[in-house]
């Protein structure tokens, strides 16, 4: 990567300090990073007291044969444990662990630690009659209910890794990452609902298994069914009824201890090219990054805070921020089952009223979509109780970034955009809520703890000013351990770029003061004229457009150029059609703001984009479109019909 190319682009000048009273009562304080600075290893190990261990550790860190690190070594810990009977042991019983919110709307309830609790203590007990033993791997697809939390950590609390797999996803998915992972239970429910509607589930798991048995007979042994909707499921001889299993337990369960290297579990992600890779979490290291970012960067205070972060559990942040961080920290959560434009478009506001919510975590996909709804739906709720904001899976446009902390925040909330990774486990690189004057659209430097840095080619950190390869420089507690059953796949895809780095596969700048700005993957960066452009930079230019809601920018083939700029533009609903001159007006719009190289080849006003479960723009689809091929494999979007309406649309633009 070029670095003039990636430094001299958009400009923003605009800084959010935190407001006094906020930054007088953090958790985390700027002494923070010069502790991690002196002492790395022994600030780890002061996070590590966050949580109850049965055995100390007798090293920090092992890394003596590295890429396989071993952290808190000879420690040993339970992690359920750790997220439900110590609370209650320690009294906190009666509290909420999380305000569940489901879908229909009028179906919520609470459930405490103790509840919790005991609902783990009677999944583990229905999980060993099964044979389930420490080790063995058992796959949960299942929708947003409290049995999707229950699952996970009852299979925690045996020490049997647990796959998620993402409830929308097909039988394909599922039955590819039974198979790689070897699981020989799935956990899954009749269906779910959406939009208030049921929508089954179990049809896919019957295919599924169908597939596994053809390719490896008898691997899974059984099926848990939750009854979640009623609706008629053919049943097979594997399936048992979760309410029958689990129901006549023992709510009684006395936990083994673990080794702190122990696998905790497998969360598959979709390479570029090739099979998804299995990224494989381990105990000890994992569950202290959850809680000790979760406890600073979101500066929980668990007694007083509402928290809700929207993340499926299919995606690694409903895992680390919904899941373990916040229940290792004894943190009062909302757990939502349902869309957030049903039954209405102002649904997600009403529940922060509702629950008077103070931490909102949510991902920038969500935050241009409610841009695009306009303003006056948030502003007819109370969201005052709100006192911090997060953001996370893609950089965050800084007009989106302005629009969350005015229009959600009330001009007062600092927000974190948080970077990490599904292989980073939690947060590396953010703003610290207390301490950082934030600039919308960096996720500004690495958390105490964490060495990240941004290099060239050649593996040299870059000059201030400059672009280059995102890397981490150091070892910390909750990186992946390997990629499941394959470790010349983990060495080659993360560790042999740069001598001795984590190489994340984001391409990344440091302006003049050394703050990170991610520029998205390094697979999606463009090559124009033989200047790297990144499409980040350029989607963010298009969203400060006023007319503009969303915007995804890829490069595609020309015989000029080498490759041109090509934008799929969402207009804001307040915009209409835009106007007849919107297009050139749009790639004015972004010659000034980044300057004429940027200036797109083509726009299209379209009215989705299509996106992951998580939220991010498969940019691989678009440069189909743009490049006039058929459109490659769409089974990994959240919905497979906006592919259609965008290459229809594509066909009939000039
Ligand atoms: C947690 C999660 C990881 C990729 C990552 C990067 C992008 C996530 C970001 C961000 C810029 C942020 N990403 N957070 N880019 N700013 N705050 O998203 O995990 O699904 O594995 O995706 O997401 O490209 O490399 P995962």
């Amino acid at each position: 990567m070029s670095n003039e190319a990636l430094s001299n682009l958009s400009h923003e000048d605009r800084r959010f300090d935190p407001p006094a009273d906020f930054a007088a009562q953090a958790n985390l304080t700027a002494a923070a990073y010069e502790q991690a600075d002196a002492d790395r290893l022994g600030f780890w190990a002061e996070q590590a007291e966050r949580l109850s261990w049965e055995s100390r550790w007798d090293q920090v860190l092992d890394w003596s044969n590295p890429p396989f690190a071993k952290w808190f070594v000879g420690g040993k810990l339970n992690a359920a444990y750790n997220c439900v009977d110590r609370h209650v042991e320690a009294g906190a019983g009666e509290k909420v662990a999380f305000h569940w919110v489901g879908e229909p709307a009028e179906d919520a309830r609470d459930i405490t630690y103790a509840e919790l609790k005991d609902e783990v203590c009677r999944a583990a007990n229905a999980l060993v009659e099964l044979g389930v033993k420490a080790g063995d791997r058992v796959a949960i697809y299942l929708p947003m209910i409290p049995e999707a939390v229950v699952a996970m950590l009852a299979c925690a609390r045996l020490g049997a890794p647990h796959t998620v797999i993402f409830g929308g996803f097909s039988a394909e998915a599922l039955s590819s990452r039974v198979l790689d992972c070897g699981a020989k239970v799935i956990i899954t429910a009749d269906g779910g609902y959406r939009r208030g509607a049921p929508s089954a589930l179990k049809p896919a798991v019957d295919e599924a298994v169908a597939k596994v048995e053809a390719e490896q007979p008898g691997l899974v042994e059984h099926v848990l069914v939750v009854r979640r909707t009623g609706q008629e499921v053919a049943s097979t001889e594997k399936d048992l009824w979760w309410e029958e299993v689990v129901g006549r337990q023992s709510s009684e369960h006395v936990c083994e201890f673990f080794d702190a290297e122990h696998p905790l579990y497998v969360m598959y992600t979709s390479g570029t090219t090739g099979k998804p890779k299995g990224i494989l979490h381990t105990t000890g290291g994992y569950l202290v990054g959850a809680a000790y970012t979760h406890w600073g960067i979101f500066d929980l205070k668990a007694d007083t805070d509402v928290y809700w972060c929207t993340a499926d559990i299919g995606w690694v942040t409903g895992h680390s921020y919904m899941v373990y961080g916040p229940l290792a920290n004894q943190a009062t959560s909302v757990m939502y089952e349902g869309v957030p434009d049903a039954p209405h478009k102002g649904r997600w506001w009403e529940v922060i009223e509702k629950y008077k919510v103070t931490i909102f975590y949510t991902a920038p996909t969500a935050i241009r979509t409610f841009m695009k709804w306009g303003d006056e739906i948030p502003a007819s709720f109370d969201l005052s109780s709100l006192r911090l904001l997060g953001s996370v899976g893609e950089p965050i446009n800084p007009e989106a970034y302005v629009w969350y902390r005015d229009t959600i925040g009330g001009s007062r909330t600092p927000v974190v955009d948080t970077w990490w990774q599904t292989e980073t486990g939690s947060i590396l690189i953010s703003p610290l809520p207390g301490v950082t004057s934030a600039k919308p659209g960096s996720a500004m430097r690495a958390i105490p703890g964490i060495a990240a840095d941004v290099v060239n080619d050649e593996g040299e950190s870059v000059p201030d000013g400059s672009g280059g390869y995102l890397v981490i420089r150091e070892p910390w507690p909750s990186m992946l351990r390997t990629l499941w059953g394959d470790d010349e796949r983990f060495k080659e895809t993360y560790w042999s770029r740069f001598e001795g780095m984590y190489f994340a596969g984001d391409g990344a700048k440091k302006d003049e003061d050394g703050d990170v700005w991610v520029l998205g993957r390094v697979d999606d960066v463009m090559n124009v004229s033989g200047h790297r452009l990144s499409t980040t930079e350029i989607e963010s230019a298009l969203v400060s457009h006023p007319k503009v809601a969303e915007a995804a920018v890829v490069g595609a083939t020309d015989e000029m150029t080498g490759q041109a700029v090509c934008a799929y533009v969402i207009l804001r609903e307040a915009a209409g059609d835009g106007g007849d001159d919107i297009i050139t007006e749009l790639r004015n719009h972004v010659a000034h703001e980044i300057g004429a190289i940027a200036k797109p080849r083509q726009i299209m006003i379209v009215p989705e984009l299509p996106k992951t479960r998580s939220g991010k723009i498969m940019r691989r689809l678009l440069r189909d479109v743009a490049e006039n091929r058929e459109v490659g494999d769409v089974t990994t979007l959240a919905d497979s019909n906006v592919m259609r309406l965008i290459s229809e649309g594509a066909a009939t633009s000039t």
